[in-house]
């Protein structure tokens, strides 16, 4: 049974259920939070009602929460030492959000950048107004626990300044409430690129056949998809900022999140080589994470009630947090207490 640890900092985190999980979601966020679990006192969510920002198809949703959260394990998120729960089962989250939404300034909200490239290419009666909303959900996600760390990939930065800012903002207004959260990103791995255009982040939900790998690729498959990756008409294998290197660059970048080498190691290990090398090396690298992750994922999968009893007892565990911080802010902002 996870048990509440006061004495460690908090961190919180969470996936959207929106598609399946890529090695983006993986180098950018779910890696590091396996490596932070033992010195953190961590809650993992399955931001269910982010995803709805977009409309899903309400089967596809329920099964894609579970799948998440069984990623979550299989990916090494130990029930025993973090808490990992599914955001609606927590009421608090859509409360706090909604207090928080009344006092964000929609300026704010409209400078997202997540929020512009999302709607970019929509009219405005085809964009709901979840999409604009969400920084104030996701504050809501971390200020309910008091996260002192938040461990994401870099498109999130925005949101975590956004929560830092309205933090500070309620707590001027009403007094000492929440925690002021700090942003960590990985190392390398912070922005995995698209494979197929490497000038556009690897999303779950982007179409395209050879643009991410999946978690639960079938193997042959994800080393298509790396063999197949974008590169350019140079020769030689080093990490590069020119933007007519980025295929290149992504694929040293996958290749060092996981192994976990320097540049200068890496750089050294490919001089002379070609790039079917580096593409084959980083797709062994690739498929090496992958594979005890999906023999875990399916063994989950197929232990009856398991997962159920994980994310009851994390609905659990969250609440009590979350219920109390929402208390707090209710009476700070001046909302009668049932009597
Ligand atoms: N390409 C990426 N590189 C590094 N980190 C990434 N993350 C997502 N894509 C990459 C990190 O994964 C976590 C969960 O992301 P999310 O599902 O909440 O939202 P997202 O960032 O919008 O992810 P996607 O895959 O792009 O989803 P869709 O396609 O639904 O919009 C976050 O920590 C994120 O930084």
């Amino acid at each position: 049974m996870a048990a509440v640890n006061d004495s460690k900092p908090r961190v919180l985190s969470g996936i959207q259920p929106s598609g399946n999980l890529t090695i983006g979601n993986y180098l950018g966020a779910l890696k590091q939070w396996v490596e932070v679990q033992h010195d953190y006192d961590c809650f993992y969510c399955v931001v269910d009602l982010h995803a709805i920002t977009v409309p899903q198809d309400p089967a596809e949703l329920r099964q894609r929460t579970r799948e998440s959260a069984a990623m979550y394990i299989a990916a090494g998120i130990d029930p025993e030492l973090s808490t990992i729960f599914v955001q609606s089962h927590v009421p608090a989250h859509s409360e706090l959000a909604w207090m928080l939404t009344c006092m964000a300034p929609i300026g704010w909200l409209h400078r997202m950048t997540q929020f512009k490239d999302r709607t970019a290419k929509q009219t405005q009666e085809s964009i709901g107004a979840g999409l604009l909303n969400y920084p104030s959900l996701m504050a809501a996600d971390i200020l309910l626990y008091h996260a002192d760390l938040v461990p994401v990939g870099d498109d999130q930065n925005q949101h975590l300044e956004f929560t830092r800012d309205l933090a500070q903002r309620f707590n001027h207004l009403y007094g000492e409430t929440f925690t002021l959260p700090t942003v960590m990103n990985p190392q390398a791995g912070a922005r995995i690129m698209g494979l197929d255009n490497p000038t556009a982040k690897m999303s779950k939900s982007e179409a395209s056949e050879n643009h991410a790998v999946f978690l639960l690729d079938d193997l042959s498959r994800a080393r298509k998809k790396i063999m197949r990756a974008v590169t350019d008409s140079h020769r030689e294998i080093c990490f590069s900022e020119e933007p007519e290197r980025a295929g290149v660059n992504n694929l040293l970048t996958i290749y060092q999140a996981i192994s976990g080498k320097s540049n200068a190691a890496i750089e050294a290990h490919f001089a002379g080589k070609g790039y079917g090398d580096l593409k084959r090396e980083t797709a062994d690298c690739v498929l090496s994470t992958l594979e005890p992750l999906q023999a875990r994922y399916y063994e989950l999968m197929n232990e009856a009630g398991y997962l159920d009893s994980v994310l009851r007892l994390g609905r659990e565990k969250a609440s009590a947090i979350a219920d109390e911080t929402l208390k707090l802010a209710q009476e700070r902002m001046g909302f009668l207490a049932p009597s």
